[in-house]
């Protein structure tokens, strides 16, 4: 199996980066060595992961890191995309935790030797449970206290790492966790989730400042998702529905960062859905960005509700992963483009791109056709962005290795790699190998 590109397309290029993806709640384990966080706390509550697990072991990367980083090496990639646990390099009351900082300049000391670019994500949804016994993301100062823990890893990093990204998906944080509650911290309720969005772009903008004062040379952004919004049907309401959809759930988190403002929907909500703006709010989180990640999976179809303005309709008759998510390339090609010519953007990094797919382990060989499939696909619809004028930089495939998906739980496996939760052996997917030989094949 042989991922393919057109014979002129720069993604074909040494200088398109290429990259894996993981998150330090999802594989690192070693909670032993941190501080509780609220992914802890919502794992222990029943009914919240549906195979009732939890991030104590998850791929054992916390004892596993240095076969883990050979595996990188060995995969090819040019860069490799971590999170920093927030818990694990910072105590209680502010100050450095020097066992947490030591384990990941070990890492990145490494991948440096191997000349692999460090991506390193500053927060990716493990927020110490201490602050959230403080209001969490709906507390204003949580944002400041993100802003001092930026300065410290930023101080202890140096020049290891290659670039920041204040935040990954912000959107799940907020809506997931803090409106719908099925991610930690599992509230529910309009009250919410807008007022942790707003914290969280204030700690994206507070972040961006330390970045730029502190870190000036490193390639330094945010990290958004978007599931692009379709409309059932060409009636003028399921459009507006969709459209409705689309600011509220994706634009939400792009618009005040690249143009310092809301989507006008805002002024729609009822007031004490909407999040409190201080006067200098959008100036920090509309500062300029050197880069954007964009997160990319699936699309989402939307038809007009009169109680609830839109809702989302699932599709049928069509190819699934095992999230249930719509296997929709064209969403990827059609969202990249939408977004390039409604912003001025920075260069875009694809940061996420996979599939969760039901993978067998045949004696140590893992023929994932399906995945294959939908990177080729998806590697495609890329070229097809970037043959329309949007420029992109990179591609990171999600996962390196399959992990702890959230409130899956381990039961969806995204990894290039296959993980055996019982013995952690490691078994690199027909995917994985695919990837690396499209890597190789620039070089
Ligand atoms: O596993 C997650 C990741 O942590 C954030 N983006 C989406 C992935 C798949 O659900």
């Amino acid at each position: 199996m042989k991922l393919t590109l057109p014979i002129n397309s720069p993604m074909r290029s040494p200088q398109f980066t290429y990259g894996i993806a993981t998150a330090s709640f999802q594989i690192e384990g070693g909670i032993e060595h941190r501080l509780p966080c609220i992914w802890d706390t919502f794992c222990s509550q029943p009914g919240t992961i549906a195979d009732n697990s939890n991030g104590a072991v998850a791929c054992d990367h916390y004892n596993l890191w240095q076969q883990d980083i050979e595996m990188i090496k060995d995969l090819n990639v040019d860069a490799y995309r971590l999170s920093i646990a927030w818990g694990r390099v910072m105590n209680e009351d502010g100050s450095i935790n020097h066992n947490g900082i030591e384990f990941y300049q070990q890492i990145l000391d490494k991948l440096k030797q191997y000349n692999i670019k460090a991506f390193v994500t500053l927060y990716h949804w493990d927020l110490p449970q201490h602050l959230e016994d403080n209001g969490g993301w709906l507390n204003r100062a949580t944002a400041y206290a993100f802003q001092h823990y930026v300065e410290q890893i930023v101080k202890a990093f140096g020049d290891r790492v290659y670039s920041y990204a204040t935040l990954n998906e912000p959107f799940c944080s907020a809506y997931l966790g803090y409106e719908l509650g099925i991610h930690a911290p599992g509230l529910k309720g309009k009250e919410y989730g807008k007022k942790a969005a707003h914290h969280l772009l204030l700690a994206h903008g507070l972040a961006m400042q330390v970045l730029k004062k502190l870190s000036p040379n490193t390639l330094n952004g945010i990290v958004l998702n978007f599931t692009p919004a379709y409309a059932i049907s060409d009636n003028d309401a399921d459009i507006k529905a969709a459209k409705y959809a689309d600011d509220y759930l994706n634009q939400w988190y792009i618009k005040p960062i690249i143009d310092g403002q809301y989507p006008a929907i805002i002024s729609q909500l009822d007031a004490e859905h909407q999040p409190e703006i201080l006067d200098d709010d959008l100036a920090i989180i509309s500062q300029p960005i050197d880069f954007m990640g964009i997160n990319y999976y699936t699309r989402a179809i939307y038809q007009a509700d009169e109680d609830t303005i839109y809702q989302e309709i699932k599709p049928c008759d069509v190819e699934l992963t095992d999230m249930g998510w719509e296997v929709f390339p064209q969403g990827f090609s059609d969202v990249l483009i939408s977004l390039n010519k409604t912003y001025d953007l920075p260069p875009i990094y694809i940061t996420e791109n996979g599939a969760a797919m039901k993978d067998q382990n045949d004696k140590g060989e893992v023929n994932d056709v399906d995945r294959f499939n939908y990177f080729q696909s998806h590697l495609l619809a890329v070229n097809t962005a970037i043959e329309a004028g949007v420029d992109i930089k990179g591609y990171f495939a999600w996962s390196l290795m399959d992990n702890f998906e959230w409130a899956e739980g381990y039961l969806k496996r995204f990894g290039l790699v296959y993980v055996d939760y019982q013995t952690q052996k490691r078994t690199i997917k027909n995917s994985g190998h695919a990837f690396s030989q499209l890597i190789g094949s620039r070089k």
